[in-house]
């Protein structure tokens, strides 16, 4: 059984959780402790004991232990690359991308632990000196989603360790491998005990401890809408800080003008590449009439053509999906879709060589943005299709969401370009580009229903794992 780390030790328990191969059933990855809420507490004591040596510990010690965790994910690319294509289900491209992807964030914040935030301001007051400092917030929990599984734990563990957290993070319960990989480099490269623990585990056990646990001042969670809403009112209770990173109902909106080559190509990797399961995914398609059957007729072959089959396969270009109730929601919303009135194209369960959760691309064609469809957040390689007259509808209906996160526009028209990322409602904003995959160092977050508190990644991830304190002196 892989185990938990607790205090710097190993620790297993009483039950294991099977991660299995979600291209292959019959691929049993390994057993994983499942936690308790006594493994939190354990965790949460060791971390808050650990938390006075570890701000002590300063900025060229923290620094030092992110650049080493760096080093070793990049030599590990292919090995951790390959678990998580296992795991999840990604395609061993889209793996290997995501593992470098991690120690890229590793080695940016090792950067940042040199550059701990701070303004020195003179008063209002003449002979009074002003300081604005950053200390780090305490003990940060981190809950972490399957659809990522060594990215996400990377950009949540790597700030909260460069500004001097210490922390308890507890992975998805279904990919729980490449979290537990990530711990073994910690302590790898030296993280002091009770600096990091892993409690994996379920959400309703670990994770409900996590939140409402006394010592832990900062939750950080991504995941889907109800968990983030749940947990932010139990988190209310004991005013812990929270950052949440939730879903979407991305727009990408395609105008007459677009080069259909890019628009093709943009919507093609945004809805469907890594098999949709992004909060970022492109799931609906706002396209204006002019180039609307064009597009249709292009992206449709294109999705079709596209090769779905076991992720390690490396004809392979989508992957199974992640989970058999994940596919079961999927396979609902694509009845759903035509029970509404669109035009289905593919989405059906594929019988692969082996027993993965195979699923076609799916396209809602003809689909209106009242659809229950094209209004909830779907997870998988579902995409509707929506036909709109002109710029000031297209950007009408991308707006018209309780979704934020991010959004699109294929256009050659500055104009509409610069007019789309001033009006859209959206934390992030791309002009003849994919609405998911994103840089490593800038803000990610959104609006609305999509997201709460603090941004994640880059400079910005200091709002949320530090805490401001403002000093005042007379020197007399
Ligand atoms: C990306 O699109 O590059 O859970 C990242 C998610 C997001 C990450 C998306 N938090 O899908």
């Amino acid at each position: 059984m892989k185990q938990n780390l607790i205090a710097g030790e190993w620790r297993g328990s009483a039950d294991a959780s099977e991660n299995r191969n979600p291209s292959d059933v019959t691929d049993l990855i390994g057993l994983y402790a499942s936690g308790t809420a006594t493994d939190v507490e354990d965790a949460a004591q060791a971390a808050r004991a650990a938390l006075p040596g570890w701000v002590a510990a300063g900025p060229q010690r923290r620094s030092d232990l992110l650049e080493a965790v760096a080093q070793a994910l990049f030599a590990r690319v292919e090995e951790i690359g390959t678990l998580l294509a296992r795991e999840e289900g990604k395609t061993l491209a889209e793996g290997k991308a995501e593992t470098m992807r991690a120690a890229q964030v590793f080695r940016f914040f090792s950067g940042e632990a040199l550059r701990m935030p701070g303004d020195c301001v003179a008063s209002v007051r003449p002979g009074v000196g002003v300081e604005v400092t950053r200390e780090p917030v305490g003990v940060v929990g981190l809950i972490t989603p399957w659809n990522f599984p060594i990215a996400i734990p990377a950009w949540k563990i790597a700030p909260a360790l460069a500004y001097g957290n210490t922390v308890v993070m507890k992975p998805a319960d279904l990919t729980p491998g490449c979290a537990h990989a990530l711990a073994e480099i910690l302590v790898e490269a030296g993280v002091p005990a009770g600096v990091f623990n892993l409690v994996m585990g379920r959400g309703s056990v670990v994770g409900s401890a996590i939140v409402r646990h006394p010592q832990i001042d900062a939750i950080s969670f991504t995941g889907s809408v109800p968990v983030g809403r749940g947990l932010a009112i139990e988190a209310a209770q004991s005013l812990k800080k929270v950052q949440l990173e939730m879903g979407g109902k991305n727009p990408m909106v395609v105008l007459d003008d677009a080069d259909l080559d890019v628009a093709v190509e943009a919507c093609l990797n945004g809805a469907f590449y890594s098999t949709g399961q992004r909060c970022t995914a492109s799931s609906r398609l706002i396209v204006q009439a002019g180039i609307h059957d064009a597009f249709v007729e292009r992206l449709s072959a294109a999705a079709q053509a596209l090769k779905v089959g076991h992720a390690l396969d490396p004809a392979t270009q989508i992957g199974p999906v992640a989970s058999e109730s994940q596919l079961a929601g999927n396979l609902d919303y694509v009845d759903i879709a035509r029970k509404e009135g669109a035009e289905v194209v593919g989405g059906e369960r594929l019988n692969g060589e082996t027993q993965g959760f195979f699923q076609r691309p799916a396209l809602f064609l003809n689909a209106t943005n009242a659809m229950r469809s094209s209004r909830e957040e779907i997870f998988g390689p579902c995409a509707s299709v929506i036909k709109v007259a002109d710029f000031d509808e297209a950007l009408a209906v991308a707006n018209d969401t309780e979704f934020g996160l991010s959004s699109g526009i294929c256009t050659a028209s500055l104009k509409y370009a610069r007019e789309f990322r001033r009006r859209s409602a959206a934390g992030m904003v791309m002009v003849n580009l994919p609405t998911a995959g994103v840089d490593y160092h800038v803000p990610f977050g959104g609006r609305k229903g999509s997201s709460h508190g603090p941004r994640e990644q880059g400079r910005h991830a200091a709002e949320f794992y530090t805490v401001v304190k403002t000093a005042y002196e007379f020197a007399g």
